[in-house]
């Protein structure tokens, strides 16, 4: 059960980032065009350490938990249902014991792609939770920077500072209002995805990462 998500949260409607056309052919919430290489369907219920993407590509997947806080039951692992309108999202799930506390999925590709992807409920509980998500991805060993202008935010996040999404307004488990959409302008062979809570918050919280897609 995904029980984090606080009640629907209210509304006034907020513009998303800007986006070029030619990077995000899709409304927030969905990663846009390109073919979907990484269903993670195919891996309801488990952990997909490695899998082949539709193109060939190899991506290896490994999970991090250094403050022994990722929730045993859920980090890694494909949701076997659906949540924030999407399928199947893979789960970074953690009871933070202490401010900064985080865990972390690395994503390593065999061939360097340009992907895209959609963050499901990234997004803040007013006293409680508040996610952050620092996202880093290098080709060769070498930062590709992500800008602003790459994450489409939803209503319930914001980029803050380099390679960061945070979360401020809380987004039920059946809104869009706590999706992102990542879009890379070019090619990567890592990404690591650090989860993190830099509220005094001590308790459950979670967030979700749908399909991959690339050309
Ligand atoms: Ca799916
Ligand atoms: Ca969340």
């Amino acid at each position: 059960m995904l029980t984090s998500g606080a009640a629907v949260a209210a509304t006034t409607w907020i513009a998303p980032s800007v986006l070029a056309l030619d990077r995000v052919s899709a409304a927030v919430g969905s990663c846009g065009a390109p073919p979907v290489q990484i269903d993670w369907s195919n891996w309801a219920g488990t952990f997909p350490n490695s899998v082949t993407a539709a193109d060939g590509t190899v991506v290896t997947i490994t999970r991090n938990d250094p403050f022994n806080v990722a929730d045993a039951g859920l980090f890694g692992l494909v949701f076997n249902g659906t949540t924030s309108t999407l399928d199947n999202p893979i789960i970074m799930a953690m009871e933070n014991a202490n401010n900064g506390d985080y865990t972390t999925l690395t994503f390593s590709f065999s061939t360097p792609v340009a992907p895209c992807f959609t963050f499901l409920d990234v997004d803040f509980g007013n006293g409680s939770w508040e996610d952050t998500m620092l996202i880093t991805e290098t080709l060769g060993g070498t930062p590709v920077p992500l800008g602003t202008g790459d994450i489409a935010t939803g209503s319930a996040n914001t980029v803050s500072g380099t390679n960061t999404l945070v979360g401020i307004g809380s987004a039920g488990n059946a809104s869009t209002d706590g999706n992102a959409t990542v879009t890379y302008p070019s090619d990567i062979d890592t990404i690591e995805i650090r989860h993190r809570d830099d509220s005094t918050f001590i308790g459950f919280q979670y967030i979700g990462i749908h399909d991959f897609r690339w050309c």
